[in-house]
């Protein structure tokens, strides 16, 4: 039977597992990314770090069951509501660390710097004062959890967006950091914001970035939606790695990356779950596939000559962006599939990768091992119903 190499996740905003499915209501006719945002952030609202705790063990038993084996998490509800200091100002950051040492789940944890509500500067919003440092208690705050890494955690940083973060304090925080942290950051997700960034910045946001960042290997641009064919060179050339995130970005209404220009250029990608509308790689990697296939009536798109099967260029692909973008080699990190599954009946090493990407909707993980650890078996998470007993607790205090 054939080992498989563990999938890392490249983006996760933990809390949002816990509203899965709940903002598929119509509330207006022109219902967007902005109006979900709202709702968003009244579920915010409510986490203190114990329920944090219990959705995030939820959300990473759920990941190990599918075949994550890390997660990046992009963390930014740092303080109590209102932007109230906890006594411990990483209680949050400490919570997300606990859930992954609870499940087993590789982490690195990427605090946000988060300051401001928009290109123009504006101050944050009352939703928003949960997440908001300056640049002092934000670099004291990364420092402070570097205590923390291990074998199976990371500490890197992350950046808002362009809209959250003004130019002199993204200087001061990645020209403090050590070289080899990784640097995540969401871009030209929306068109709205490559349409502020234009007019504020006088540059699209992606070419903004490679204009006035030394983006490199270190950095993640997370979904990078709306690029113009220049800046999508540009980002292949840069050497960072791009984290999209198919089904979030289609439950929001975001767009479609340009993969086969993307492809051609040579650039380096990897996938992620974001909001957890889904948690499965097998739905994430099928959909980016899916997406390039509707949009250009093609099939086998990110597939070549040198590498024909889509599953395997996928599988490899994200495989290939996990030291980059996680900080982690993933050594011991590795999933077996179900060969008795009806999907998988004949599978051989050639198509067994296909067959588990796009056949059918049943999870086909069986096994799932961390650092050499063995954490699911029978497609089972060892600790799946005591953490479930904990998330449906904190569910019923959150709504
Ligand atoms: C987030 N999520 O930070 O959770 C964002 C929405 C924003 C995605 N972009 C909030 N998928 O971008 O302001
Ligand atoms: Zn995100």
């Amino acid at each position: 039977m054939r080992t498989l190499p563990g999938i890392p996740n490249l983006h996760s905003h933990a809390f949002q597992r816990a509203m899965a499915g709940m903002a598929e209501r119509q509330g207006n006719p022109e219902d967007s990314f902005w109006t979900w945002r709202e709702t968003m952030y009244r579920m915010a609202e409510r986490f203190d770090p114990d329920t944090l705790h219990a959705v995030a063990s939820q959300l990473y038993v759920e990941m190990l069951e599918a075949g994550y084996t890390s997660v990046c998490e992009f963390h930014y509800l740092h303080h109590a509501p209102g932007g109230r200091r906890y006594e411990d100002p990483a209680a949050m950051s400490r919570a997300l660390l606990r859930a992954a040492a609870d499940t087993g789940i590789r982490i690195t944890l990427l605090p946000v710097l988060y300051m401001s509500g928009g290109f123009d500067g504006r101050p944050l919003g009352e939703r928003q004062q949960r997440f908001g440092h300056g640049v002092d208690d934000f670099l004291a705050l990364i420092q402070a959890l570097r205590a923390e890494q291990g074998e199976r955690v990371r500490i890197g940083c992350a950046l808002h967006s362009l809209r959250a973060v003004p130019q002199a304090a993204m200087d001061a925080v990645v020209s403090a950091l050590p070289r080899d942290m990784p640097v995540h950051i969401h871009i030209a997700e929306q068109v709205g914001e490559v349409q502020d960034c234009l007019a504020l910045r006088n540059a699209r946001p992606v070419e903004w970035l490679l204009d006035n960042a030394e983006v490199d290997a270190r950095w993640t641009l997370v979904h990078a939606t709306h690029l113009e064919p220049a800046e999508t060179r540009g980002v292949a050339r840069s050497g960072a790695t791009v984290a999209l995130c198919p089904t979030t970005e289609a439950n929001l209404g975001d767009g479609l990356f340009p993969m086969r220009d993307y492809l051609a250029a040579g650039g380096a990608y990897g996938i992620g779950s974001d909001s957890h509308i889904s948690v499965s790689p097998v739905e994430e990697l099928r959909w980016l596939e899916y997406g390039q296939r509707l949009a250009t009536g093609r099939r086998n798109i990110v597939a070549g000559a040198d590498s024909p099967s889509v599953g395997e260029t996928l599988l490899q692909a994200v495989c290939d962006s996990r030291r980059n973008a996680t900080g982690f080699d993933g050594e011991g990190d590795t999933l077996t599939l179900d060969m008795h599954a009806p999907q998988l009946v004949g599978a051989n090493d050639t198509d067994l990768v296909d067959r588990w990407i796009f056949s059918g909707n049943r999870n086909l993980v069986d096994t799932v091992h961390v650092a050499g650890e063995q954490l699911v078996s029978g497609g089972i998470h060892r600790d799946r119903d005591t953490i479930a007993a904990r998330y449906r607790e904190a569910i019923k205090k959150l709504l």
